[in-house]
């Protein structure tokens, strides 16, 4: 089994699909947390300059979430059962990514406060439009499943991905979660995986 380090800062956005493969798998692994000025400390070093890294066997770095969710998930069986599953996952994967991209500046403002305007006008401008234009297709998607997971066989990483992003929307605007009920549902489910609960029962709460 190597030897994994998965650094990220102190919160959950987008190291914790990683992090709940990991915890599903049963994986050892070292959780480390950064802050800003800790970060800011090896950053000039890193592959990307940017966080999550995953350090396979203390010298090769996987610099990008994706391919570390796509990396642990394949590794640990969480990526499908046949070629289309990990096709489907991994197209339903590309979209919501891209509705976290393009929300992006609510988080970048509150987490290091840079962006034009006030937390509420940011919000209504980059996260409100996105969540309610993608949110409807990722439903949708969810009802076509014969599992009540996003692939037809159960549980994979997409599960985890695309659940801890609904319950951020549910922390920061729980009007806006509730007209997603079927998210809200298949969110529970996943938080409520027997794998987790340890994990869970000790994670600190944060926002997003
Ligand atoms: N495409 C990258 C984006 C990573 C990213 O933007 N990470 C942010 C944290 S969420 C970061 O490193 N911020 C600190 C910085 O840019 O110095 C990925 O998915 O890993």
């Amino acid at each position: 089994m190597p030897n994994l380090k998965l650094s990220y800062l102190n919160f959950r956005f987008l190291a914790e699909p990683a992090r709940l493969i990991l915890h599903y798998s049963g994986v050892n692994f070292e959780d480390e947390r950064l802050n800003f000025n800790t970060w800011d400390s090896v950053k000039q070093t890193s592959p990307f300059k940017t966080l999550p890294i995953l350090t396979i066997n203390g010298n090769q770095q996987i610099g990008q979430s994706m391919t570390i969710n796509r990396y642990l998930a394949k590794k640990y069986k969480l990526n499908g059962k046949t070629e289309m599953e990990d096709i489907h996952i991994n197209c339903i994967a590309e979209y919501f990514r891209e509705m976290m991209e393009k929300a992006r500046p609510f988080i970048r403002f509150m987490n290091r406060g840079i962006g034009e305007g006030t937390k509420e006008e940011i919000y209504q401008k980059y996260q409100v439009p996105n969540v309610k234009t993608y949110f409807p297709v990722i439903v949708q998607l969810l009802k076509q499943s014969k599992s009540g997971f996003f692939a037809d066989s159960g549980i994979t990483w997409i599960d985890f991905f695309i659940s801890e992003y609904v319950d951020s929307i549910q922390n920061l605007d729980p009007e806006l979660a509730k007209q997603f009920p079927e998210l809200l549902e298949h969110s529970l489910k996943v938080h409520s995986l027997p794998q987790l609960q340890n994990y869970l029962k000790s994670r600190k709460h944060t926002t997003w």
